[in-house]
C-alpha cells in the first residue's frame, strides 16, 4: 500500500476573527453567528478530515490545487480512482482521497474553506450528485458535532463509502475499524499519489 505523504504546508493565514474596530470607535457586540463561531472554536488544534473527489476535467490537477490552498494541512492520502456512487449513468470515474488537517477552525469554517476551493475548481452546481471538477467534503472535525440543514459532522454518508473509507484508514486506521468491511473496498483502486 502507498504510504500517505506528509505535507509541507504553506504558510497560513490565523482563522478569520472577527475584524476589530477601529481605534476610539466602541467595539462591535458579537453577532449571534460570530459568538456561536467562538464558543465551538477548539482551543488547540484537532484532527479534522476532508474528503476530495473529482471526475471532471483534469481530475489530478483539480486536486492538487485543492491540497495546496486547503488551510492546516498536515497529511495526504494516496489517490484511489473509484466509479461513481449514485447521479445521472455516463459520468467518467472519480479520483478521490482524503487529507488531514491539523486546526482550529470549527466546522463550519472548514465548510466555508471546501466550498471556496470548489469554487476556484470552477465547480458548476448543475445537478445534485452530477460530475464535477472538485468536491470537497467535511468528513471529521475532532469530536465537533453539527447537525444543520447545510453541514452534519461526521458526514453522514461517510462511514458507508469506500472511496471515503479507504482513504481515511491509510491515515487513521483506528477511526475506520468496524465500518470498513472488504465489500466496501471492492473497486476502490490504488492511483498513485498528489
Ligand atoms: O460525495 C462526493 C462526490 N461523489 C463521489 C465521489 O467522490 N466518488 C465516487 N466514487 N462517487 C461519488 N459520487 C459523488 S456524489
Amino acid at each position: 500500500m502507498t504510504p500517505p505523504r506528509r505535507h509541507k504546508p504553506k504558510p497560513q493565514a490565523p482563522a478569520p476573527r472577527r475584524p476589530q474596530a477601529p481605534a476610539g470607535d466602541a467595539p462591535r457586540p458579537p453577532t449571534a453567528e460570530s459568538a456561536l463561531q467562538e464558543r465551538r472554536r477548539p482551543r488547540a488544534p484537532v484532527r479534522a478530515f476532508l474528503g476530495l473527489g473529482s471526475n471532471l476535467g483534469d481530475r489530478r490537477a483539480y486536486l492538487a490545487g485543492a491540497v495546496a490552498r486547503l488551510p492546516d494541512v498536515v497529511c495526504v492520502s494516496p489517490l484511489y480512482e473509484t466509479d461513481p456512487v449514485g447521479g445521472p449513468p455516463g459520468q467518467g470515474a472519480y479520483l478521490n482521497c482524503v487529507v488531514e488537517l491539523a486546526t482550529t477552525r470549527t466546522g463550519r469554517e472548514l465548510l466555508a474553506e471546501a466550498q471556496a476551493a470548489e469554487a476556484a475548481a470552477h465547480r458548476e452546481r448543475v445537478e445534485r450528485w452530477g460530475p464535477r471538477t472538485l468536491d470537497v467534503d467535511v468528513l471529521l472535525v475532532g469530536d465537533e458535532e453539527i447537525n444543520e440543514p447545510d453541514l452534519v459532522v461526521p458526514h453522514p454518508r461517510m462511514w458507508k463509502r469506500g472511496f471515503v473509507l479507504v482513504p481515511l484508514g491509510d491515515l487513521a486506521p483506528e477511526l475506520v475499524i468496524g465500518h470498513l468491511t472488504s465489500e466496501l473496498a471492492r473497486g476502490v483502486r490504488p492511483a498513485g499519489t498528489l
